[in-house]
């Protein structure tokens, strides 16, 4: 697997880390110069008015109809239509199917997180995990975006523009990472309570670093390496955790919450709301509704202390 860990970047829409992004901001960073430029010269034309009045030069009223029709509409209809050509021309348009080669990846937005899945390439089996996603640098993907409740939007702007994610149908976004870090990237669409706590980091790495991490992903859980895990997982099943979870090779009818099999992997818990160190798995089982109010899981607050250690370590093992 990768060596170090990747730094973990601004979630920003000037900061961009492939081509869609870049094109974003390039647009922003013309509107702010234009924007100023045409507001400085505005200000500066006051000044001057005000000047003339104060020394008593009064205009003539053809001078005034002048910069009213030049200032006030053919100014802005000439540079509007010129922005709207350029951006239109920059666009880019819209693709009925993915461009050979590119890998696709399949993201459905719950009340409050991201389903992912990938297709392991060797073995052709679906893999799924939440609220983080892996790509290759330097290759396309293509996402297909959907949603099991309400209309929510993806947004990672390091990568592209948003997009809806909208209940019984699939939009699609074409993105490409070319520089190896995190990206943070968030709903971007208002969608109730935990809306701000839903957030999904992407990781995007060279080509073999991905395979290796997809083929890591693809496999089953391992068996408990210790007595605590093993207990761990007794608690899980005795829980009946697994009604809404799933953990390949263990327990695999949940599918109301995030797919569990390799969660000691991921970087956050709860779509962005704990960094995944050690202790704060057990602690978000414990305190789910103290830490995120409102999730669609109950805390677990009458496990007694011993299980709650075991079951912590269980999941913290599950790389
Ligand atoms: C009623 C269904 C339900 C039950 C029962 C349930 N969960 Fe959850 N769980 C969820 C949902 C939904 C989420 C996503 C919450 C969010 O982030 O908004 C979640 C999130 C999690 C996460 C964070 C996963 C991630 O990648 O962010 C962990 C870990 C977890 N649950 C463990 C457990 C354990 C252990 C139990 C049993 C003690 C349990 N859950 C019981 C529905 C459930
Ligand atoms: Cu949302």
């Amino acid at each position: 697997m990768s060596s170090a860990p990747l730094p973990e970047q601004l979630q920003s829409v000037l900061s961009p880390a492939g081509q869609a992004a870049q094109q974003v901001a390039d647009l922003s960073w013309i509107l702010i110069g234009g924007a100023a430029l045409i507001f400085i010269g505005v200000m500066g034309l006051l000044v001057w008015s005000l000047r003339q009045r104060a020394a008593g030069q009064a205009h003539r009223v053809a001078s005034k109809r002048l910069w009213l029709l030049g200032g006030g509409v053919v100014f802005p209809a000439v540079v509007l239509l010129a922005l709207l050509v350029w951006s239109t021309a920059r666009t880019p348009g819209w693709l009925a199917q993915p461009p050979p080669g590119a890998l696709i990846v399949g993201i459905t937005a719950y009340l409050w997180w991201w389903e992912v899945r990938l297709r392991d390439s060797a073995t052709g089996r679906e893999v799924t995990l939440a609220n983080e996603l892996h790509l290759p640098t330097g290759r396309p993907v293509w996402l297909g975006l959907s949603s099991r409740d309400v209309i929510h939007s993806f947004w990672v702007p390091a990568l592209a523009g948003k997009m809806d994610l909208v209940p019984g149908r699939t939009n699609h976004l074409l993105v490409q990472a070319d520089q190896s870090g995190v990206y943070r990237g968030q709903c971007a669409e208002f969608c109730g309570e935990q809306h701000a706590r839903m957030a999904l980091h992407v990781v995007a790495e060279p080509p073999a670093a991905f395979d290796a991490w997809l083929a890591a992903q693809a496999r089953p859980a391992e068996a408990p390496s210790s007595a605590l895990s093993a207990r761990g997982q007794q608690v899980f099943l005795a829980q009946r955790c697994n009604a809404c979870h799933t953990v390949r090779g263990v327990a695999e009818e949940g599918r109301l919450g995030p797919d569990l099999t390799h969660v000691g992997s991921r970087l956050y818990l709860g779509a962005g709301t704990l960094a995944n160190q050690p202790g704060q798995l057990a602690y978000w089982v414990a305190h789910t509704q103290g830490i995120k109010p409102g999730a669609r899981m109950p805390s677990s607050n009458d496990i007694d202390s011993g299980s709650l250690q075991a079951l912590g370590a269980w999941l913290e093992s599950l790389k």
